[in-house]
């Protein structure tokens, strides 16, 4: 087993990255049947969820490491709400093989939405819903050229036919995606439906209490 390169996992999950290099093991990327098998077999070594003895809901992928000072708002927010989650570094362009595997094996894993952070010509959220039939939530990183605008375009612009729900550039849209995530989550779950209204009621009555010096 080694690490993959540009595939440093951040946050909770970090063991799940050290799988075996896929673009080394795998010479073509779309033969699924091995890549689930090569990935369950990593999923159930490294089945560790932030929240003790819990299967991640929600993945919070992102390009680079260089994102998670942003995303770590998305994992934060889950956090908060009780949502078991992971946090990966994985990379369209650099890593291609492992965002596919990623996404082709999360519904088979468990997972039931993915948010996925990419900054520049931004195509992670893109590829990752291009292999997954679950919910993507898009979230554009600030760029250091275009201040995130390239980051916008390239996440929000997918043509008709493989949707990506593309939230703000940067934190607001990393926390947004994780609250858009546990929107999703708590059609089917009362109790984190509970949780989102009283968080709104929070947000509702720290602006009515406002004051103005
Ligand atoms: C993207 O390129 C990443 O998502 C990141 O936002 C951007 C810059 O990456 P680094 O050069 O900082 O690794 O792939």
């Amino acid at each position: 087993m080694r690490s993959v390169p540009g595939a440093v996992a951040t946050g909770p999950q970090r063991s799940r990255l050290t799988a075996p290099n896929p673009v080394a093991t795998l010479p073509v990327l779309s033969v699924f049947g091995e890549l689930k098998t090569m990935a369950k077999k990593h999923r159930s070594k490294n089945s560790k969820s932030k929240i003790r003895n819990s299967q991640p809901l929600v993945a919070v992928l992102m390009g680079s490491k260089s994102d998670w000072d942003t995303m770590r708002a998305a994992a934060d927010t889950l956090q908060q709400f009780g949502v078991p989650n992971e946090s990966h570094v994985m990379s369209a362009h650099r890593t291609p093989a492992l965002a596919s595997e990623f996404a082709a094996t999360a519904e088979s894993v468990g997972i039931e939405v993915i948010i996925a952070a990419a900054g520049g010509a931004a195509h992670l959220a893109g590829v990752i819903a291009a292999h997954t039939t679950l919910p993507v939530l898009g979230v554009p990183m600030k760029s250091d050229a275009l201040n995130g605008l390239d980051s916008l375009l390239s996440t929000v612009q997918m043509p008709a036919g493989i949707p990506v729900g593309t939230l703000a550039i940067g934190k607001p849209g990393a926390t947004n995606a994780a609250l858009l995530a546990i929107a999703i989550l708590a059609n089917s779950r009362p109790a984190l439906r509970k949780k989102l209204r009283e968080f709104r009621a929070g947000q509702e009555k720290k602006i009515r209490e406002t004051k103005l010096d």
